[in-house]
């Protein structure tokens, strides 16, 4: 504040004609008074608005902010000029039952600015949920790398934002779609932003096609239907038609294309990027995070079941996981190339973003840990008004020729302008880069720094020459002097972009039985939702191409014959990696449901509770309706949801707390009959029973929770259902079942 009041001295005594002042943080320097020559000095400090976010506690709460930086000082409502409110109910009348008066200035402001509240969303990703977080280098690209950011024990704080791509902003979470994964690092040498997506290739390989493939993506231009997917006409028309989309449309049919949660999704680049190591040596790379909670997905039924019971189930999870101080975790690593002339590696053509390295070839090394810690404060402030761009590159990371990257350095740019009104964008709050700001760009709308200096040009000798250019050893970007070879100006792209199926097959050859069997159950979703048989037809063609089973099993789903393949079908080895199968993953941040009823046992409820969130996993409790649970002298129990609300697909795994052997008097019988696990089941735990079962998530019980089990459906004996007479055993399987994520075994196999 005091650095504030100070730079504002210096702006108000400019104003002044003749006055000379020491510019703050340049001992000796001389401000460009008025009409007078000027000294020469040493760089201009940081604009005195261009500070980073404020700094908040680790849940993201306000404690300890200055109200000031909400916009909120005072205890008084006041007009944004800061006068005080007497009444804010009722307009300025010409008598309470006369005309309203124009001169009421307080209802004009209220009012006008209501009337501008929006802005546009984001053309694309315009859902999503954002965090803030600290990013903390191990070193060990230092060796590839002079980015100081990714430094040893280097701390620098980040902002990501999560998205869909195709939904408006009001649209669901677990839609089938692709997921951005946006990363800004404020690092001390300007921001560096990561936007990548879960899916590592991209539907095409170079710009100009991507407004054809959102586009088609997007709900028809008539009726504006459907919102937020691809199981349209239009998208199948476009896939089918410009094959190189082959390879992300499979991703997106896989369960990638539905992720259990934000912090449960891998990340990456996607394109091909070039590091800069400290003697300007190069090296090819793609970035990936990986996340430590495992990669998981939701089962399709689920998916479209969540939509409807809580369409923000995704940004709930990542807000409630970080105030609950489970902070998401992922490992930031690169797959590291060598910068040959032709970019290519083992037969991989590293400048198209249809295509993956597979990480057998070259594995992922990890470079650095990113934590989540903090929930946004505001969400259109931060979340909203936060502006990537992949573009934003510090020393010692260059981009490479990709076509598509291109466009896009041009695209992100330009799109802000219209979304955040003009060109300022970066002196936002979440925009502000942390490293010192010297621009010389200047004015445009909302323009909020207040410059000083007479000459915002280079070359200039009235701001003493100032601000200077820095060198390598000052921190200067310098692009890497890669070599273009000689060429002619065409609209072509190489002969190495023309394989549009074999990575698509080796994805599909990669994934285990269970897998296959959804990515198949989702193309005979998608395609059954087609209308134009034509576009069905020729969309069995691509399959193909990618494999005969996988065309075979669509085609018999959509009552249609399957053709064979238009070109030869790659040999390609499987990457084991590519499938989220086959691992053992932390279980923080689980939601286990409890099912509960009169005759429970409370004390063994309890018991599990307390183990469940020993394991920093959340127990919520599900009783007959809202009263507590209560038994004979036992503490009540505070019930979290009832059978009217509660629904399987918010719940990794289900209990249910079964009541004890009946005594021989009469209460003893009544509490079993009354009890959630007696015979008397109500339909609506069956129904969440059945659901959970189907969607092969771990179910357990203890005392007589079998009869609840059986009155739903479930065989006795199946796999991931877990019965005893002693409530901590059966919680310790279920432990060791969430690792794994489901019950694998109860799918089908393919
Ligand atoms: Fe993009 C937003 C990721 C290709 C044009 N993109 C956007 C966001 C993500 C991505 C995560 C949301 C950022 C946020 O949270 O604010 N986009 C990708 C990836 C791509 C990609 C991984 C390919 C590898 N994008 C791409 C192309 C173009 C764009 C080829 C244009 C030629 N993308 C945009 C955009 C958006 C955007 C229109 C909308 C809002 C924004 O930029 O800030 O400029």
């Amino acid at each position: 504040m005091a650095e504030k009041n100070r730079v504002k001295a210096v702006v108000e005594a400019l104003t002044e004609h003749g006055a000379e002042v020491e510019i703050p943080g340049r001992p000796g320097s001389r401000s460009p008074a008025v009409g007078e020559p000027t000294e020469p000095a040493g760089p201009l400090p940081p604009k005195p608005d261009q500070r980073g976010p404020e700094p908040r506690t680790p849940t993201g709460r306000r404690d300890g902010i200055p109200p000031e930086a909400n916009g909120q000082g005072g205890e008084f409502l006041t007009t944004a000029q800061g006068l005080r409110v007497r009444d804010s109910d009722h307009s300025l009348k010409a008598g309470a039952r006369g005309p309203v008066l124009l001169q009421d200035h307080h209802l004009r402001e209220k009012i006008t600015h209501f009337d501008h509240e929006r802005i546009p969303e984001r053309v694309v990703h315009a859902r999503g949920a954002a965090a803030h977080g600290v990013f903390k280098g191990y070193g060990t690209a230092s060796a590839v790398t002079r980015a100081a950011f990714l430094g040893k024990d280097v701390e620098t704080p980040v902002f990501v934002r999560f998205s869909t791509v195709l939904g408006s902003r009001g649209s669901a979470d677990t839609v089938r779609d692709t997921r951005g994964f946006a990363t800004k690092f404020y690092t001390d040498e300007g921001v560096f932003d990561l936007v990548g997506n879960n899916i590592p290739v991209f539907f095409i390989q170079d710009a100009i096609k991507f407004p054809d493939v959102i586009h088609a993506g997007k709900p028809h231009p008539d009726r504006e239907i459907p919102q937020a997917q691809s199981a349209h006409d239009t998208f199948w028309d476009f896939v089918s038609l410009h094959t190189e989309a082959t390879h992300h449309t499979i991703w997106n049919m896989s369960d990638r294309g539905i992720p259990r949660s934000y912090r449960t999704m891998e990340g990456f680049g996607i394109h091909t990027f070039r590091l800069v190591d400290a003697d300007g040596g190069t090296s090819l790379v793609k970035w990936h995070w990986k996340p430590r909670a495992g990669v998981h997905s939701l089962v399709w039924e689920e998916a479209q079941l969540i939509n409807g019971m809580d369409p923000d189930f995704h940004r709930r999870d990542l807000a409630d996981a970080i105030e609950a101080g489970a902070f998401p975790q992922w490992e930031l690593g690169v797959q590291v190339f060598p910068d040959t002339p032709d970019q290519m590696f083992e037969g991989v053509d590293l400048l198209d973003p249809t295509k993956l390295v597979p990480e057998e070839l070259a594995p992922v090394q990890p470079v650095g840990l990113m934590t989540l810690n903090a929930n946004p404060l505001n969400y259109f402030a931060e979340t909203e008004q936060v502006a990537f761009h992949p573009g934003h590159l510090v020393p010692g990371i260059d981009i490479t020729d990709d076509p598509l990257l291109t466009g896009r350095l041009f695209s992100y740019l330009d799109t802000q302008i219209s979304r955040l009104g003009g060109p300022n964008f970066a002196q936002l709050p979440i925009n502000r880069t942390h490293a010192p700001v010297n621009d010389m760009l200047r004015d445009g709308m909302h323009q909020t720094a207040v410059h000083s200096g007479a000459a915002p040009y280079k070359p200039n000798s009235l701001d003493g020459g100032c601000p200077f250019f820095a060198g390598a050893a000052e921190g200067g970007y310098t692009e890497a002097p890669v070599a273009i070879p000689a060429a002619h100006k065409v609209r072509e792209a190489p002969a190495s972009f023309d394989d549009h199926f074999s990575h698509a097959r080796r994805f599909w050859l990669s994934l285990t039985p269970a897998e296959r069997e959804h990515v198949i159950a989702a193309y005979t979703f998608e395609l059954s939702k087609v209308w134009e048989p034509a576009i069905r037809e020729r969309n069995l063609g691509v399959l193909a191409n990618i494999d005969p089973v996988l065309c075979q099993e669509v085609a018999a789903g959509l009552g249609l014959p399957a053709p064979g393949p238009s070109v030869p079908l790659a040999e390609v080895e499987p990457s084991p990696a590519l499938s989220q199968l086959g691992g053992e993953w932390p279980v923080a941040g689980r939601v286990i449901g409890i099912v509960a009823g009169p005759g429970s046992d409370l004390n063994a409820l309890r018991t599990v509770r307390r183990a469940i969130l020993d394991g920093g996993m959340v127990p919520l409790v599900i009783a007959p309706n809202g009263a507590p649970l209560s038994g004979d002298g036992a503490e009540e129990i505070e019930a979290q949801r009832t059978f009217a609300n509660a629904r399987s697909v918010e719940f990794d795994a289900l209990l249910v707390a079964g009541a004890p052997a009946p005594g021989d008097d009469a209460k003893g019988a009544r509490d079993a009959k009354a009890g959630i696990a007696g015979t008397a089941v109500d339909p609506r735990v069956r129904l969440m029973l059945a659901e959970a079962f189907r969607h092969a998530k771990a179910i357990g019980g203890w005392a007589n929770a079998s009869a609840a089990i059986e009155a739903a459906g479930i065989p006795a004996g199946s796999a991931g259902v877990v019965l005893a007479d002693e409530p901590r055993l059966v919680w310790e399987q279920i432990t060791g079942l969430l690792a794994r994520h489901r019950v694998w075994d109860r799918f089908p196999a393919a």
